[in-house]
């Protein structure tokens, strides 16, 4: 999709009416979910000197403004944290748009934007447990919702979604991997039918190690099923100084790059959370049953692909 034409035709696709009416009942559905679970939307930054250093190569996008480099987030991970340090809130989500400048061979997996929104949930004094519980009647919810909402449009796309059962499936990565070798998610994704839980992924300094178990993490990804890969990824979160500099030496991050968040972890201020961030983008592909994100978004970024508005 390089041309103008090309861009007017895709935003003027007669699918792209029925997705985007699909997407409005999810959102809703998720909003009505979190004000009646006393979970408060905050609202979203999009330039910070720190954000999340991410776990995979990919280009950096910084402003310098007033003698300041600021970064545009790749996640609110750090601020959700932060955000709880107010005592009398205990549980926050945010539409979070998300700037990864990935590289161009992601273009084709049909999962990847270089611009993306995710709805970044995070908890107070929590365990993985509760987080697991909240977003399983999360998605039963967006599901129902939808359902009843959108008989019109997921009929006109030619997609059935059956409600899955809840709670979840859990399973952890190593027993996957057993089972299906190092595609295991791939493969898992495309054999369920169901959403899943996948838990313990050697991820960012920010999740969860266990101190008797090293190697063992408390963190997680959801999975939507028949293919579609990761719905949302999160964890517990570590929140201790001396973890979380002993992490970042061991992921060579840039720790100077972290001088503030670092001074507050130092005074032992970082609230103890657990959450996890929900693809937007990826959650309304899977409903609509479109092959790539691209299809699901007025104004694509596909790593690699020139933009045209
Ligand atoms: N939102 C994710 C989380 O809460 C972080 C990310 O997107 N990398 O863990």
């Amino acid at each position: 999709m390089t041309t103008v034409q090309d861009a007017l035709s895709h935003i003027a696709a007669e699918d792209m009416r029925h997705i985007m009416r699909v997407q409005s009942a999810a959102l809703k559905a998720i909003h009505d979910y979190m004000y009646s679970n006393g979970v408060l939307q905050s609202m979203p930054v999009i330039l910070s000197p720190m954000t999340d250093p991410l776990n995979h190569p990919h280009f950096d996008a910084n402003v310098e403004y007033y003698g300041q480099r600021l970064q545009l987030t790749k996640s609110m991970i750090l601020q959700k944290q932060l955000s709880l340090f107010n005592g009398g809130m205990d549980k926050v989500y945010f539409m979070s748009p998300n700037v990864r400048l990935e590289e161009a061979r992601l273009r084709d997996t049909g999962r990847h934007l270089f611009e993306f929104t995710q709805v970044d949930i995070e908890l107070k004094d929590r365990t993985k447990k509760d987080f697991m519980q909240l977003v399983d009647g999360m998605l039963a919810y967006i599901y129902e919702f939808v359902v009843r909402e959108c008989l019109d449009e997921l009929k006109a796309l030619g997609r059935e979604l059956k409600l899955p059962t809840v709670p979840l499936k859990v399973y952890e990565s190593e027993e996957l991997k057993d089972r299906y070798g190092e595609q295991f998610e791939t493969i898992a994704s495309e054999k369920a039918e169901d959403p899943f839980w996948i838990t313990n992924f050697r991820r960012e300094f920010y999740d969860r190690e266990d101190k008797e178990r090293r190697g063992y993490f408390h963190n997680y990804d959801v999975f939507w099923p028949e293919g579609y890969g990761e719905a949302l990824s999160g964890g517990e979160r570590e929140y201790e100084h001396d973890e979380i500099i002993r992490k970042m030496k061991e992921r060579s991050t840039d720790i100077g790059a972290y001088a503030t968040y670092l001074s507050v972890s130092e005074k032992g201020l970082i609230p103890r959370t657990v959450g996890g961030g929900l693809g937007v983008e990826r959650m309304v592909r899977y409903l609509t049953g479109q092959r790539h994100i691209r299809d699901v978004t007025m104004f694509p970024r596909v790593p690699g692909e020139k933009v045209v508005f």
